[in-house]
């Protein structure tokens, strides 16, 4: 714990104040006056949630409940922070963080009303986790490997639940470790409960600060549990009823292992959209298609029946993956729906 002083008489009669206006319900949030505070201190949001955080004291590595200072912009996961505890707790909050740190790496996602929303800060890692059940999509892979892409993350494809693997999903787990060890990404097996592949996915988390990103229900609480156990993650079932995720984590956290390296849990999401990112650079993103850009006929190449186009030819090659490719489109096409629609919602949210 922080060192408590002895309360002043200011600070007391503050203590008493904020209490009254709690028990009076005057006041939704306790108020932090100045005289309430102590010191700065340095420390590290473990996880976010509404308008509080949980923030670990770099020196004592303690965890405490802050409110944000209205000054705050945005706070996620990872963000290196300063905060001033309260001379005590009030309605359970300890304390207050002031600012943030300049982030070194963010990863984001869009947010349907309010832009770009970010998911964690100062990772240098991104583990895009697929399963076996509930279905190994390489459109989904592809959607965060995009996104990883825009931030020069290191990513990597963990494949989980190779306990349930029959012959049929053999083979398309071959075929996609194929395509992307050809593209130059790394992909790991892994069982959560067999173990299988498991020493090989701790010596790559070992030592760097890396997320699990994925849908719901590949496994990437139960993952966290494994590789921490004292940590006990909520998990829960994919549904019989619809085949899909529970969506079970609410919230991204941090954790630490004992012999160094962060992991951070995410939430799944049920599209990992793209919107945010514009044509171009969901392109780039591709990254075996960048030796081609910039040399098909047309500068304004779509890459799909234009004459001349060089990305095409690649795939005709087989120098470009057919899936890959098809994956672009589809991937392009739903961002310009996606676009309408989110217009479409806004216009609608505006005249409310
Ligand atoms: N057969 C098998 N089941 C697994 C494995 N790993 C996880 N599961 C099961 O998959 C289900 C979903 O796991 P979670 O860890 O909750 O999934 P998650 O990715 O954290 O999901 P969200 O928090 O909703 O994003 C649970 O019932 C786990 O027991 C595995 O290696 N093999
Ligand atoms: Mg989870
Ligand atoms: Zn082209």
């Amino acid at each position: 714990m922080v060192k408590k002083k002895k309360l002043t008489k200011g600070q007391l009669r503050q203590v008493r104040t904020n209490q009254n206006k709690r028990i009076h319900r005057q006041e939704k949030d306790v108020q932090w006056g100045e005289s309430l505070l102590e010191a700065a201190r340095e420390g590290m949001v473990i996880t976010r949630f509404g308008q509080h955080a949980d923030v670990e004291d770099t020196q004592t590595g303690d965890i405490f409940r802050c409110n944000l200072r209205r000054s705050v912009e945005s706070l996620v996961t990872g963000d290196k922070v300063i905060w001033r505890p309260g001379v005590e707790a009030l309605q359970g909050i300890a304390g207050v963080v002031e600012a943030v740190h300049p982030r070194t790496s963010v990863l984001t996602r869009p947010d349907y009303y309010d832009g770009v929303k970010p998911v964690a800060a100062n990772i240098e890692q991104v583990v895009i986790v697929s399963s076996i059940l509930p279905e190994l999509s390489t459109n989904i892979i592809d959607r965060y490997l995009i996104a990883t892409e825009q931030v020069n993350f290191t990513p990597f494809i963990l494949i989980n639940k190779i306990d349930l693997l029959d012959d049929a999903s053999s083979e398309r787990v071959k075929e996609i470790i194929a395509l992307y060890s050809e593209i130059g990404y790394e992909v790991l097996m892994v069982s959560q409960k067999t173990g299988e592949g498991m020493a090989r996915l701790k010596e790559k988390l070992a030592n760097v600060t890396s997320i699990f990103v994925g849908q719901s229900g590949v496994g990437k609480s139960s993952l966290v549990n494994i590789l921490l156990p004292e940590v006990n993650a909520q998990t829960k079932a994919v549904s019989e009823n619809s085949g899909l995720g529970q969506h079970t984590t609410t919230t991204a956290r941090l954790y630490h292992f004992p012999d160094g390296g962060d992991l951070i849990d995410s939430p799944g999401v049920r599209e990992f959209g793209l919107w945010h990112l514009d044509v171009n650079q969901v392109t780039r993103g591709f990254k075996e298609f960048r030796q081609f850009l910039g040399g098909c006929k047309f500068r304004d190449c779509t890459h799909n029946a234009d004459p001349g186009c060089l990305i095409r030819a690649a795939v005709e090659d087989g120098k470009i993956n057919l899936e890959r490719f098809e994956n672009y489109h589809r991937i392009i096409e739903s961002m310009s729906e996606n676009k309408t629609n989110r217009q479409f919602s806004r216009d609608k949210k505006n005249t409310d």
